[in-house]
C-alpha cells in the first residue's frame, strides 16, 4: 500500500479551510489521519470529511504530534505564532497568510510557475502560498514571460468577497437583502457599503499610499517570476461573492502578437483560454466559480506602446488562489521530497 500522509489544517472552519478539505477529497490526496484546527469559539464542532464526521480542535502548541503536513490558513498572527512548532513537531507547513512570504529562507510557490522552488522547504519546513491575486496572475503570464520578457505589469484587480472570509460573504448577502428591500444597510466587515459598490481599498494602506494587498502583488510577483519585472497594482473590492477578475496590461522585450500569446496560453498548464469576443466569449467569475483553471480572454495588442498586450485574468480566490495551489504544493512535497 503506497504511504498515507497525516494532515492538519488550521482555519478549517473558515472560508479557505473548508475549501482545503474539498480540494484534499477530490484530488484524492492521501490522507491518513486529519485533524481539523480552529479557535476555542469552535472547538468541539463537527465537520465531514470524506464521510467521516470529525471534531475541531483548539489550535494549541501540542496540535501538531504525528502530523506530516499542516496547512494553514487561519490569518498571519497563527501562521507566525504555530508554524515553528509545526515543524517542531515534524511537520511540513504550507502556509496560505503572508507571515512568511517574503521570508528568504521560505519557498513562495505557484506550482505551474517555480515549483523547483519547493526544494527550499528544507530551510525553515515552511513554503508560503501567494496572495490569490498573484497567483493567478502568474500562472497566466509565466507563459508569456517565458516567451518575451515581461518588463512591466500594470494590474488593476475586482476581487470577490470571499477573499476576506465567511463574514464578508454574509456582509455582501445582508446588505444585499437590506437595500433591495429598501432597509439601511450596516457595514462591518468594510469600511463602506460593498452592496452596489466598489471599494478601491483592500487589506489597509501603507505610507507609499497604495494598499498592502497592492504591494503583496508587486513584492511577491518578483519573488516568484525574477526581480527585472516592474509591478504596479491597483487593488479593488467589488460585490460579487467568489472569483476576483483582473485587467492586466503588459509590456514585453520581445514582440508577441495576439495570436501567438493565444497558442501559448491555450497550451499553458492550469490556464483556459476563454477568448472569443464575437460570441461575447470572455473570462467571468461566475464561470470560474468552483473551478481551478485561471480563465484568460480579451487578450489585445496595447496600441499605446511597442510591445504590449492586455488581458483579461479570472480565477476563483478560494481555490486555485488559496485551496487548489496549497495541495497542489502538497502533493508535489510527497511525490518528490517526502
Ligand atoms: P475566515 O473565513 O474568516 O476563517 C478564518 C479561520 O481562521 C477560521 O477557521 C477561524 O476559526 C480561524 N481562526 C481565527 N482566529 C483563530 C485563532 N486565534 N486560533 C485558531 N484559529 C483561528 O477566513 P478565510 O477566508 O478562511 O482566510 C483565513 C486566512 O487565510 C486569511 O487570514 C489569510 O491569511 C489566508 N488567506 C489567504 C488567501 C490567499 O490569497 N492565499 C486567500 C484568502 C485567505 P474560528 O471559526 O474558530 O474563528
Ligand atoms: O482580500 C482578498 O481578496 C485576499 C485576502 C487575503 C488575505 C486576507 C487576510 C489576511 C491575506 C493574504 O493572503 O495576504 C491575509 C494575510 O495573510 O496577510
Amino acid at each position: 500500500m503506497s504511504r498515507l500522509f497525516n494532515v492538519a489544517i488550521v482555519g478549517a472552519t473558515g472560508a479557505v479551510g473548508a475549501q482545503m478539505m474539498e480540494c484534499l477529497d477530490e484530488r484524492d490526496f492521501p490522507v491518513g489521519k486529519i485533524k481539523l484546527l480552529a479557535s476555542k469559539r469552535s472547538a468541539g464542532e463537527f465537520l465531514e470529511f470524506r464521510g467521516e464526521s470529525i471534531e475541531v480542535e483548539e489550535l494549541t502548541h501540542d496540535s501538531f504530534k504525528g502530523i506530516d503536513i499542516a496547512l494553514f490558513s487561519a490569518g498571519g498572527a497563527r501562521s507566525e505564532e504555530f508554524c515553528p512548532s509545526a515543524v517542531k513537531a515534524g511537520a511540513v507547513c504550507i502556509d496560505n497568510s503572508s507571515a512568511w512570504r517574503m521570508d528568504e529562507d521560505v519557498p513562495l510557490v505557484v506550482p505551474e510557475v517555480n515549483p523547483e522552488a519547493i526544494a527550499g522547504f528544507r530551510k525553515k519546513g515552511i513554503i508560503a502560498n501567494p496572495n490569490c491575486s498573484t497567483i493567478q496572475m502568474v500562472v497566466a503570464l509565466k507563459p508569456l514571460h517565458d516567451a518575451a520578457a515581461i518588463k512591466r505589469i500594470v494590474v488593476s484587480t475586482y476581487q470577490a468577497v470571499s477573499g476576506t472570509g465567511n463574514k464578508a460573504i454574509d456582509e455582501l448577502r445582508i446588505q444585499a437583502g437590506e437595500l433591495l428591500n429598501g432597509r439601511p444597510a450596516e457595514n462591518k466587515v468594510y469600511p463602506h457599503q460593498i452592496a452596489f459598490n466598489c471599494l478601491p481599498q483592500i487589506d489597509s494602506f501603507c505610507d507609499n499610499g497604495y494598499t498592502k494587498e497592492e504591494m503583496k502583488m508587486v513584492n511577491e510577483t518578483k519573488k516568484i517570476m525574477g526581480a527585472a519585472i516592474k509591478t504596479t497594482a491597483t487593488c479593488v473590492r467589488v460585490p460579487v461573492f467568489f472569483g476576483h477578475s483582473e485587467s492586466v496590461n503588459i509590456e514585453t522585450g520581445k514582440k508577441l502578437t495576439v495570436a501567438e500569446a493565444r497558442t501559448l496560453l491555450k497550451a499553458a498548464p492550469g490556464v483556459e483560454l476563454v477568448d472569443d469576443p464575437e460570441e461575447s466569449e470572455y473570462p467571468m467569475a461566475i464561470d470560474a466559480a468552483g473551478e481551478d483553471a485561471t480563465l484568460v480572454g480579451r487578450i489585445r495588442e496595447d496600441e499605446s506602446v511597442e510591445n504590449g498586450l492586455n488581458l483579461w485574468i479570472v480565477a476563483d480566490n478560494l481555490r486555485k488562489g488559496a485551496a487548489t495551489n496549497a495541495v497542489q504544493i502538497a502533493e508535489i512535497l510527497i511525490e518528490k521530497y517526502l
